[in-house]
């Protein structure tokens, strides 16, 4: 059966509380359970992680790729804006990844329009909510 990491970086364990106006009201279980829902109707196996340490998140993104995933759908949270490491880690694995973002980064501040990430990897997602996660495991588990 196909792996699939849901990957979510800094803050996204807030969901429910922060920015509801940005985020929705819905908590990081609530993503997590709708995943593994649609996991299920797609059979593969979803896996989730969720960290606010850019450390903890390369670590997962390296194991990942060392245990043949067959994809990650990573939201890096602001780290997307600002981190060199997490992009070469990215670049670091054969796994293809597919930048996840709950809201549309593009509509907002100047410097959410820029992901250091987004050129390593496959594709990126913006502004779907927790649909852009089904969207990139539908992907996935159609290759
Ligand atoms: C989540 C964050 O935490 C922000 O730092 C990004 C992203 C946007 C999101 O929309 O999911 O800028």
């Amino acid at each position: 059966m196909k792996r699939i990491l849901i990957l979510n970086g800094p803050n996204l364990d807030r969901l429910g509380k922060r920015e509801p106006d940005t985020y929705g009201t819905e908590t990081l279980a609530d993503l997590e359970a709708l995943v593994k829902a649609e996991a299920a109707k797609l059979g593969v196996v979803a896996e989730f992680f969720q960290s606010n340490h850019e450390g903890a998140l390369i670590d997962r993104i390296h194991q990942a790729g060392d245990t043949g995933a067959s994809g990650i759908v990573f939201n890096p949270g602001g780290y997307t804006h600002t981190s060199v490491a997490l992009r070469d880690a990215i670049s670091s694995v054969s796994v293809p990844v597919i930048e996840v973002h709950i809201s549309n980064v593009h509509a907002r501040e100047e410097f959410r329009h820029k992901s250091l990430t987004a050129a390593a990897c496959k594709g990126q997602i913006a502004g779907l909510g927790f649909e852009g996660y089904l969207a990139a495991l539908r992907f996935f588990a159609a290759q």
